[in-house]
């Protein structure tokens, strides 16, 4: 091959580099948007609609993580389970929104206690769940702020148009059940299941009360 189709045919390379990297580069930009997305994606879906918090599957894939650290550090760890008390006669007496309200302030009240070592979720309808990592004086503490800070709660009820009554208000209290893994394990499924039963006792007791496996 002579001097000059060498040349020719090199250049007909670089150019073709030259192209092949333009498309790389503009593949890069999709997948990096497409990775975006898919990130938005996975953490609206990890989100409870109404009320924002966790779902039931990211709460216990974070859960998870928490017990294995303490696992690892040999550190207390638990779990309340929290129930709107009578939540249906506040549907049946003031409707579904005004009920729907509700949860969604419940939700605010746990989530004033949110930092890496305590989350909650809403496991579904009137109940939630809150993984804290600590003592069980500071477990019952904390499950103790909750009930009461419940107390305090009141909002007006929403009319059938939708509006705020003026004159109406709803009042709710929770009953809470607290497991951890001293008495439980450092198992999700047998911590939740004692927390239940506990929940269970603080019903039977009356509500508007905290209950301890
Ligand atoms: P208890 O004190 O024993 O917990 O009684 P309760 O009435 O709170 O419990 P029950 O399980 O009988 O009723 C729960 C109600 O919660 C029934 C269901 O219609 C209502 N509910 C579940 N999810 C939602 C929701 O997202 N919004 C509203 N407004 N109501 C809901
Ligand atoms: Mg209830
Ligand atoms: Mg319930």
């Amino acid at each position: 091959m002579d001097q000059e189709k060498l040349e020719k045919s090199l250049d007909g390379i670089r150019q073709l580099l030259s192209h092949l990297h333009g498309e790389v580069t503009v593949l890069e930009g999709t997948y990096s948007q497409l990775l975006l997305v898919l990130n938005q994606v996975q953490g609206v879906a990890d989100l409870d609609d109404l009320t924002g918090l966790l779902r039931r599957r990211s709460f216990f894939r974070k859960w998870q993580a928490l017990l294995d650290e303490c696992q690892k550090v040999n550190e207390n760890c638990g779990v309340l389970i929290i129930d709107i008390d009578h939540f249906k006669k506040v549907n049946d007496t003031h409707g579904h929104p005004t009920g729907d309200e509700v949860i969604k302030k419940v939700a605010a009240l746990l989530k004033q206690y949110e930092s890496p070592g305590c989350f909650p979720c809403r496991l579904g309808g009137e109940e939630f769940a809150v993984a804290v990592r600590g003592t069980d004086a500071e477990i019952l503490g904390l499950a103790e702020f909750i009930r009461r800070g419940a107390e305090r709660m009141h909002g007006p009820v929403i009319g059938p148009d939708g509006k705020p009554s003026s004159q109406v208000e709803w009042k709710c209290t929770l009953s809470v059940g607290m497991a951890s893994v001293r008495k439980a394990s450092f198992d999700p499924s047998r911590l939740l299941k004692a927390a239940d039963d506990a929940l269970y006792q603080a019903k039977g007791k009356g509500r508007n009360q905290v209950a301890a496996a």
